[in-house]
């Protein structure tokens, strides 16, 4: 039976702003499970704290929620669980790489075959847009009227330094583009970090479809650029006059986590399959 993209859609009317990159995302998510024939029933993602949290209602999927910068965990529990499932996080840059950020790097190292979306609208939006690591040094963001002080941190240079075997930058507002690099990421057997530039109108007036369509660039227009070469990718990284955005870098040689556990070889079950059932009664009398 062939799959829709409505059979994602969902009853809860989303509450986000009016102009907010979120809406484009979750289209661009559905339009790549359905067009990859993976129905609602196969997939799963988990949500955390956040406008991109408030999602989690917002799509016809298997779903967690959990707590802020968690989102990460939750979704990698599920894929070892069920490898039948494909799996996604959904997180902003404030749980990604403020509450959460040891759940990205070693997320990365462990090659879960998950993928990871990381809305980066360049601040906490959720809680009424404070300053995260993504947010331009000294803009002045709600609790600090002089802005950020701390030093930046290029976050795609740092996603690229933990070397993922899947990594791609996307705008929200190029939803087909998006589709596109989601369908590779989710056919890519380990962990496919995808972060999105995302439009936030609300909390960072700064970032519009005007100043994106003059600065964001497609990789695929760099005439001989080698995704699978670190060093091509850095440079790109480096440029920070534009964006790029496409799949930076990706590799196939490392294997997946859970192919790499030698006693899981040749088993036919998924890890839920084998959950005993105890009865613990006799236990808890003891106490
Ligand atoms: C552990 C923890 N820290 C802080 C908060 C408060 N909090 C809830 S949502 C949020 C902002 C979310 O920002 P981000 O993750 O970037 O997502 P966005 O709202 O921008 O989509 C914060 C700080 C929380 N709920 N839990
Ligand atoms: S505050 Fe920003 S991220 Fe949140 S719903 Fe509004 S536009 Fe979207």
């Amino acid at each position: 039976m062939s799959v829709n993209i409505t059979d994602y859609n969902s009853k809860n009317i989303p509450t986000w702003c009016p102009g907010c990159g979120n809406f484009a995302v979750h289209t661009a998510l559905k339009k790549a499970l359905s067009d990859l024939n993976i129905s609602p029933s196969e997939a799963f993602m988990s949500f955390d704290i956040g406008c991109n949290g408030n999602g989690a209602d917002k799509i016809n999927i298997y779903g967690f929620k959990g707590l802020h910068g968690r989102s990460i965990p939750l979704a990698i529990g599920a894929h070892l669980a069920n490898r039948k499932f494909t799996v996604i996080a959904d997180i902003g840059d404030g749980g990604c790489f403020h509450e959460g950020l040891d759940h990205l790097i070693h997320a990365i190292r462990s090659n879960y075959n998950i993928t990871i979306l990381i809305h980066n609208n360049e601040n906490f939006a959720l809680t009424t847009g404070q300053a995260t690591v993504t947010t331009k040094k000294n803009k002045p963001m709600y609790g600090l009227p002089f802005g950020r002080i701390e030093r930046d941190l290029n976050i795609s240079e740092f996603i690229l330094n933990l070397k993922p075997t899947f990594f791609a930058k996307a705008y929200s507002q190029d939803p087909l583009q998006l589709s596109e690099i989601l369908k590779k990421s989710i056919n890519h057997n380990g962990c496919s970090v995808i972060e999105i530039m995302q439009l936030c109108p609300t909390y960072n007036k700064e970032f519009t479809h005007e100043w994106a369509t003059e600065n964001i660039k497609k990789i695929d227009s760099i005439e001989g650029y080698n995704s699978n070469s670190l060093e091509s990718a850095r440079e790109i990284l480096k440029d920070t006059t534009k964006i790029y955005t496409g799949i930076v870098y990706e590799e196939t040689e490392t294997k997946s986590f859970y192919d790499s556990l030698e006693n899981r070889k040749n088993m036919k079950t998924e890890l839920v399959d084998e959950v005993k059932k105890y009865d613990i009664k006799k236990l808890l009398e003891k106490f």
